[in-house]
């Protein structure tokens, strides 16, 4: 087996060389791509505060009741380890603030601090492993009919104001402990079901409440923000204060990173197409790989064309060391640790399409405006054996190839999932 993949890479790798690309030069690059691996597909955004109410008026939906969810937190973190088992290369974790451990008692989302992170952080030293951060602006009773930070209630503004605040005073820790740069990302559900007058107050009031969070600095090495927009969600479909319009204003302005999750947009909308565009302005891009399918943005990544063509931009437009790959996708219908490695190596499979493809050449052939050998040469390349690079790539890196994974999940659910009554 072993000696199949190793003689399969090699007949690939001639075949790209007659192309110019070195495909060990491109196994590097891969290699070097950590993807920010969510946690809340572990446990269908459940978390391990008491309070849950769940994730209504979120604009979230999860469906589903697979068996063999994690109970705790240490099932929780043994299902990781196992997903990053089966995922090659060194990545990293996304962790959701609801995800703290409370074991001492949960003192509300306005009063969490670095201490309830500290043994995800000696967890993730454990297991070499780097930590982002996101602060949980929902699944909370102080949601007020779909409001946080932008809501007219001066009192529930300033709550989620306060939970903002300590999430960044937690991802600088986090990214101090692990002397890494924490990407704090921000994303509210805050919107309307129908048709809203009062717009142009709720952003203001976002731009506010946005404002007196980030008042603070913090050392850029350790902890950096992010915000996230959406179109609309579940419940907030005319109206959602977050909005492409308003971060990519408001990360120009402040300077910040910008998340493009790439279900957040109009079914229609090329969020490939906006990489050049945003990168005229921004110095980073932190990305939300998912699947978007009709109203709902959380499928498993597929290896389809809105991520093939996102990854080619990433590629093309010379930005890979600027952005940030992060998954965010939610599917309890099936093996949940399943969905996160086919997801995880799909983002990765797109990764290495793009990097496996003859840019430099296909640049010269739009100089020369030959469009029609550039069409072509990148659908001869749709049928390159890229196969047998990606099977090299996950023996190097001590992962199961091809569809060897499944029998590990099949293993693991039997054995562990299932013993979970
Ligand atoms: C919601 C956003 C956000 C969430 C996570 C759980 O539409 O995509 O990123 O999925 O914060
Ligand atoms: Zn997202």
């Amino acid at each position: 087996m072993n000696r199949e993949i190793i003689s399969g890479y090699r007949k690939a790798s001639e075949k790209y060389a007659d192309c110019g690309i070195d495909t060990d030069l491109i196994i590097d690059s891969l290699e070097n791509t950590a993807l920010s691996v969510h946690c809340w597909q572990a446990d269908d955004v459940g978390g391990f505060e008491n309070a849950q109410s769940g994730l209504e008026g979120s604009g979230l939906q999860v469906t589903g009741n697979y068996p063999g969810k994690p109970r705790a937190m240490d099932e929780f973190r043994d299902d990781l380890q196992k997903v990053f088992s089966l995922i090659p290369g060194h990545h990293r974790l996304s962790l959701h603030a609801s995800y703290g451990d409370f074991s001492s008692g949960f003192p509300g989302r306005d009063k969490i601090a670095p201490e309830h992170f500290q043994s995800w952080i000696d967890w993730a030293k454990d297991q070499n492993l780097k930590i982002d951060f996101n602060s949980t602006f929902f699944a909370h009773p102080m949601v007020k009919n779909g409001y946080t930070l932008s809501g007219f209630d001066k009192d529930i503004r300033n709550y989620w104001i306060e939970h903002g605040k300590k999430c960044r005073e937690i991802s600088s820790f986090i990214g101090q402990n692990l002397n890494d740069c924490c990407i704090h990302n921000i994303w509210i559900p805050d919107g309307s079901k129908d048709i809203t007058p009062s717009k142009m107050e709720h952003r203001t009031l976002l731009k506010d409440s946005l404002d007196r969070i980030l008042e603070q600095p913090y050392p850029p090495e350790y902890m950096k923000d992010a915000v996230e927009s959406k179109l609309f969600g579940i419940g907030s479909e005319t109206f959602v204060a977050g909005s492409h319009e308003f971060y990519l204003g408001y990360a120009i302005r402040n300077n910040l990173i910008l998340t493009l999750d790439i279900g957040h947009f109009h079914p229609t909308e090329s969020v490939a197409d906006k990489i050049s565009a945003v990168y005229q302005y921004l110095d980073e891009v932190l990305l939300h790989v998912t699947r978007g399918l009709r109203w709902d943005s959380d499928h498993i990544v597929t290896l389809n064309d809105p991520v093939t063509e996102l990854m080619q931009e990433i590629v093309w437009s010379g930005k890979l060391m600027n952005t940030h790959i992060g998954l965010d996708f939610f599917d309890a219908t099936l093996n949940r640790i399943g969905a996160y490695v086919l997801g995880a190596r799909n983002t990765q499979k797109a990764l290495l399409q793009a990097l496996l493809l003859p840019s430099d050449k296909l640049k010269e052939l739009d100089r020369q405006e030959n469009y029609f050998e550039r069409l072509a040469l990148l659908e001869e390349f749709k049928t390159m054996p890229f196969g047998a690079v990606w099977d090299y790539f996950c023996l190097k890196n001590n992962v199961p190839p091809g569809d060897g994974y499944i029998e590990e999940i099949r293993k693991y659910e039997k054995n562990v999932l299932m013993q979970r009554k």
